[in-house]
């Protein structure tokens, strides 16, 4: 709800909505505070900039937002003055964290790194009315609240995974889900880009890994892959949003979309036919053969050079079909290949069941009751060096349904409210971890169910805000009553943005 202040001025009384209150944001803001005269963006704003293409480049997003819900100019100067300015200065804001000062001359944001300045215009885009996301003139006034904000996020790693492979989303679709990660201060794009279900990406020297393996998807239909060019547009857009793209190939198991595409690949030398169903731990690659190592290596290498990013996925979940000896020896081989591409591993936590090689990353998507053993095994290896990303599937996952009656999505991890999905704090969650082993949390989004941009929609909000929040904002701001008051706030923006999403029950939601 937007507060109303009225006043009087001669004979018409005019009510004039006050501005969203300072800490109304997702995720909560490290420190907020409110004071002062609001600023007020009229037609003679003008957006400061520094004169480096970079920062252009976040100005004209900025004003890309601002420009067709006002109607007003905006436009770029490189002096300093009144306005909305963006600036980078010398100070303690480390790689991400930014400064927002908000006064009757302006608003100026101020961070140590462009990827500062970038959620700062967040946390400014936020704080307009939900209407400024509109694409025609809208009614203002288009007020910031007056005070201080100083941010910087708790993890460096705050990710979301789409599964491309069990559907195909087109790169449009994906850009779409870049836009409303960054919203959120979401930095990392994590695609999953095999399983059995479909292999797609190109890779030249296994064509048909994309153009047969890719060729379905569950149901039947008749999926789809990335060219070279469409994932290099993918990483250049996700770079335009602050976003690290993070590549998955998973291995050995959900592999039968390449074991499909080459008989080789196969321990008995036949091709199985492509597989539309939604059944996991089937297909394993050939642990003892030469040529599946040849193959690992052709692909990491293409795919690695094909991304700036730090980081591949390879995988390592529900290998079922591979003997455990096996699993070892093959995540000792392959992991090797990744190093030797430059890229650092990350994987399923069962790589903590083999040997992950130093400075890798397990990625725990086990559950609550997950068994002791098995968490104890993940803590050991966090003991070692291993750093962990949390992604508990009955927590963080997407795809998991709200209730019962949610037409979508999945169970078997159980049933994810909102609440549910919020309230728990990656700092303590797996006992006999250091802190400084977790390096963040990621909402992994699998697509067995989800056929459609809406579908995406639905099942990512409003959980996906919730795990950004415990990605980005200290522990010291974590409260489900007040967190329940600024996600309801945020509707009016889905709204307005085209965001389908599930009202939960146990959400304040604003009437429509
Ligand atoms: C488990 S999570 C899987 C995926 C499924 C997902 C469905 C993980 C590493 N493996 O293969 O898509 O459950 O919720």
């Amino acid at each position: 709800m937007v507060a109303v202040g009225a006043f009087t001025t001669g004979a018409t009384t005019v009510t004039k909505p006050d501005p969203t209150p300072l800490g109304r944001v997702v995720p909560a803001p490290a420190s907020v505070r409110p004071g002062g005269s609001p600023y007020r963006i009229t037609e003679a704003t003008v957006i400061r900039v520094d004169d480096t293409p970079k920062a252009h480049r976040i100005g004209e997003y900025l004003a890309d937002i601002l420009r067709p819900s006002t109607g007003y100019r905006l436009p770029l100067v490189n002096r300093g003055g009144s306005g909305i300015q963006l600036r980078l200065a010398k100070g303690s804001f480390g790689a991400e964290g930014y400064r927002l000062d908000s006064g009757p001359r302006g608003v100026v944001i101020t961070a140590g790194e462009y990827a500062g300045l970038f959620h700062g215009v967040q946390t400014l885009r936020q704080l307009l009315p939900a209407a400024v996301e509109k694409k025609s003139v809208q009614h203002g006034p288009w007020q910031i609240a007056g005070g201080t904000i100083e941010d910087s996020p708790r993890y460096a790693y705050r990710g979301a995974m789409l599964d491309v492979s069990r559907h195909f989303f087109t790169v449009a679709q994906v850009k779409r889900y870049i836009d409303q990660l960054a919203l959120y201060k979401i930095n990392e794009l994590h695609l999953h880009l095999s399983d059995d279900q479909g292999w797609r990406i190109a890779i030249d020297s296994w064509p048909r890994l994309a153009t047969y393996g890719g060729s379905t998807e569950v149901g039947g239909g008749t999926g789809g892959h990335y060219t070279k060019d469409d994932y290099r547009e993918i990483v250049r857009y996700a770079a335009s949003r602050f976003l690290e793209v993070v590549p998955e190939i998973d291995m050995p198991g959900h592999t039968n979309a390449a074991l499909a595409s080459y008989a080789d690949l196969n321990c008995d030398g036949v091709a199985p036919p492509l597989y539309t169903g939604t059944d996991v731990g089937f297909s394993s690659l050939c642990v003892g053969k030469d040529l599946t190592y040849r193959f690992v290596d052709d692909v990491i290498g293409e795919l690695a050079a094909l991304t700036p990013g730090r980081y591949l996925h390879i995988g390592g979940d529900e290998a079922q079909s591979t003997s455990h000896e096996d699993y070892v020896k093959f995540m000792d081989r392959v992991q090797p290949i990744v190093t030797k591409h430059g890229k650092t591993v990350i994987a399923w936590h069962q790589i903590t069941g083999a040997h992950p090689v130093k400075g890798a990353l397990a990625q725990y998507w086990g559950l609550d009751d997950t068994d002791a053993a098995e968490k104890a095994q993940v803590a050991e290896a966090a003991k070692n060096g291993t750093g962990l990303i949390l992604s508990p599937a009955d927590r963080a996952y997407l795809d998991m349904k709200y209730t019962e009656d949610t037409p979508l999505g999945q169970d078997w991890a159980g049933l994810v409210e909102v609440k549910r999905s919020y309230d728990w704090d990656p700092g303590n969650y797996l006992a006999g971890v250091p802190s400084s082993a977790i390096r963040g949390v990621e909402a992994p989004l699998w697509t067995e169910t989800l056929e459609t941009g809406a579908n995406i929609d639905y099942m990512a909000f409003p959980r996906l805000p919730g795990l950004a929040e415990l990605g980005w904002s200290p522990a010291s701001t974590h409260d489900w009553d007040t967190y329940k008051v600024r996600l309801a706030a945020q509707a009016p923006r889905w709204d307005a943005l085209g965001i389908d999403y599930y009202r939960s029950p146990q959400v304040p939601w604003p009437a429509r």
